[in-house]
């Protein structure tokens, strides 16, 4: 499968980082992992944990605990400032994403064998005409893509270690999911798991 549009929007780029930029990546994310360490998050309200770990890059980190989802400046545990988004991810960005103003966050998913995402939107920015870009990296995962509305029909993609998607346009507030995630799938990351990198624009630009 080359570049396919399962929806007006919707962009899958496959293989879209080779293999070694994908190790080069890797090693980057280990620096930025030790300034920045992932931490488990907690649902808004129930204080329920995510199954997955996060961290942020970029100005902008997406955070949720009991009081919501929200942006903000400095990681919750250290108290330091988010690190530089890594390069790549910034080229990626200036590739793809066909808008005039750079990301300001790239959040980090850590997901072991057994973790998942629930059925969401990337709904917390203060603009919806940049879209949102994500890279996969190490374990492949079953990703789920719906509509605008939460119960509408949905398709599932698996999603492998260099594969970019991209939500814009129409898509750009659809719902999605990670369904699960294929342990043993990928050699990239020596203790296995998968990475997902996403990458947004928080603020609205001026002139927009
Ligand atoms: C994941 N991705 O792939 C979860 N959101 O682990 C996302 O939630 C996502 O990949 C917006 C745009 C692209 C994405
Ligand atoms: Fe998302």
């Amino acid at each position: 499968m080359t570049e396919t549009d399962l929806a007006e929007g919707f962009r899958y780029l496959p293989g879209y980082l080779g293999p070694e930029a994908q190790a080069a990546l890797v090693a980057e994310l280990r620096a930025l992992l030790a300034e920045a360490p992932l931490y488990r998050p907690t649902m808004p309200k129930s204080g329920r944990p995510f199954s997955v770990r996060m961290t942020n890059a970029g100005s902008h980190g997406w955070l949720s605990d009991r009081q919501g989802y929200r942006y903000a400046p400095r990681h919750p545990q250290t108290g330091r400032p988010w690190p530089a988004i890594p390069a790549v991810m910034e080229r990626i960005w200036a590739e793809v994403a066909d808008y005039p103003a750079g990301p300001e966050c790239c959040l980090i998913n850590f997901y072991a064998p057994e973790a998942r995402m629930g059925l969401h939107r990337d709904q917390d920015e203060e603009t919806f005409e940049a879209p949102v870009v994500s890279l996969s990296l190490g374990d492949s995962a079953v990703f789920r893509l719906g509509g605008p509305t939460r119960h509408g029909p949905t398709r599932s993609l698996k999603l492998h270690s260099g594969d970019v998607m991209i939500l814009s346009g129409p898509a750009r507030l659809a719902y999605h999911g990670i369904d699960r995630v294929l342990g043993g799938s990928s050699r990239l990351l020596p203790d296995g798991g998968r990475i997902n990198l996403t990458l947004r624009r928080v603020t609205r630009p001026a002139g927009e």
